[in-house]
């Protein structure tokens, strides 16, 4: 089998490698030539564990290649960005993968499969897609077979769960399904679950949106135990111990390109209907603007005069900032202008953001733990010697171990 895949991101670069790890042939395509080109010379361009060592894999068995124009193949694969427009209610935005797919539509011969993996709003493969495939003259299910098998890894984790997560697999008709079904046979462990594509739309939705509202409950708890002077993490710890409930963890907001944005998809398809869901993404977003509040309050009472943000990524151990509300939170309080705001992060190498843990906190009077980092479980009064007040407020509760001199604050002690 030969594959093509559009879009070698987050998602569709440890894909195709894969595949390519798994005996297919693979083109990868990418409009940016630096990617390409760090590509085929064996470097990759994103944090993940393994992916490294797998791409010198496949480029020494000759199975995999970027580039930056499609091949005919057998398989298509469109893994592109869906942001939200910029409307209402932040609907999907279907650009990308449409162009994706009038890349692919020149190339396509008889038989060949086209699988959208890219997060799509509901009813995007039979109201969008199918009606282009269509009018390049196709018969879907008869010439073409058209399938959305919506991504759910876990960024840090990719490389297990492509294998051994199950897989929803929603072709537009059920001839497409089995088509897509073969494709992802090639390597998936886990169960290859067939169903139509508007189900697999709507259940990866739902995925993301099911942990979104958690998450915006655990946050509104933090919230309400705040000002009713009870420890939250606690009561989380207690209400978990009943066998049927599991209560996430509140943080600093909600971040990343999945949980920040796919809820809305749902919401303008039905804006009238989705009233939780619309909900728990207010909660969740105004999560930034709480953490400068106590911020302030903290900074207030010690006359402090320097923040040192630690984290700046949507979440721990990971080099994604994408819509992360951590950087929110270093924009928000920077603007504010009340305070030196400083960033700290080892798994972000951008030039305004400190590398060195002591020059970070040097005269710093605050830590604000914004990401779940390894490097974030563990601070000495070595580590924090150089800070005026040794004040730390961590909104991720990673810190497991501070020493006695430290002041330490999370959503469990907050109103102490
Ligand atoms: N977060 C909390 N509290 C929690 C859990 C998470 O505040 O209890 C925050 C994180 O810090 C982060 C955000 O939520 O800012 C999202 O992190 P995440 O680990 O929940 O998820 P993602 O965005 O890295 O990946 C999700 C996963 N979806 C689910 O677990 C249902 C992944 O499986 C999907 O493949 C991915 O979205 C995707 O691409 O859609």
């Amino acid at each position: 089998m030969k594959l093509c895949t559009i879009g070698l991101g987050y998602i569709g670069l440890p894909t195709s490698i894969m595949f390519a790890k798994h005996g297919v042939e693979v083109v990868g395509v990418d409009i940016k030539q630096s990617v390409v080109d760090s590509l085929n010379s064996g470097r990759i361009h994103i944090e993940e564990p393994g992916l490294q060592e797998a791409l010198e894999e496949v480029i020494a068995s000759n199975t995999f290649k970027a580039s930056m124009e499609p091949e005919k193949a057998d398989a298509f694969i469109i893994s592109v960005p869906t942001p939200n427009n910029d409307d209402q209610y932040k609907s999907c935005d279907l650009t990308y993968v449409l162009d994706g797919v009038k890349r692919v539509l020149p190339l396509v011969e008889k038989g060949n499969v086209i699988i959208v993996e890219s997060t799509i709003g509901p009813r995007s493969m039979d109201d969008f897609v199918k009606p282009l495939v269509e009018g390049a003259g196709f018969a879907v299910g008869e010439d073409i077979y058209l399938v959305h098998c919506p991504e759910r890894v876990l960024p840090g984790q990719i490389l297990h769960e492509l294998i051994y997560n199950n897989r929803i697999v929603g072709g537009i008709t059920p001839a497409c399904t089995e088509a897509g079904a073969r494709v992802y046979g090639t390597f998936v462990k886990g169960e290859i679950i067939r169903t139509n594509a508007k189900t697999a739309e709507m259940s990866k939705l739902m995925e993301n949106t099911f942990r979104d509202v958690n998450i915006a409950l655990a946050n509104e708890l933090a919230k309400v135990c705040n000002e009713l002077e009870i420890n939250a993490l606690e009561v989380i710890e207690m209400a978990n111990k009943h066998p049927r409930v599991n209560l996430h963890t509140p943080g600093p907001g909600v971040g990343g390109h999945c949980l920040a944005v796919d809820p809305y998809f749902i919401v303008a398809k039905a804006p009238e209907t989705a009233k939780l869901i619309n909900l728990s993404r207010q909660i969740n977003v105004s999560m930034p603007q709480y953490v400068v509040e106590k911020v302030n309050e903290l900074m207030e009472v010690r006359d402090g005069k320097t923040v040192t943000v630690f984290g700046l990524t949507y979440k721990g151990n990971v080099d994604d900032i994408r819509e992360s509300p951590a950087m929110d939170i270093y924009n928000l309080l920077r603007t504010e202008g009340k305070f030196e705001v400083r960033a700290y992060d080892p798994h972000v190498s951008q030039s305004w953001v400190e590398q060195d843990l002591s020059t970070a906190v040097a005269d710093s009077d605050l830590v604000l733990i914004l990401a779940d980092h390894n490097e974030f479980k563990q601070f000495t009064n070595i580590d924090l010697a150089g800070m005026k007040n040794k004040l730390i407020f961590d909104t991720k509760n990673i810190v497991n171990a501070v020493e006695e001199g430290i002041d330490y604050y999370n959503y469990g002690n907050l109103y102490a």
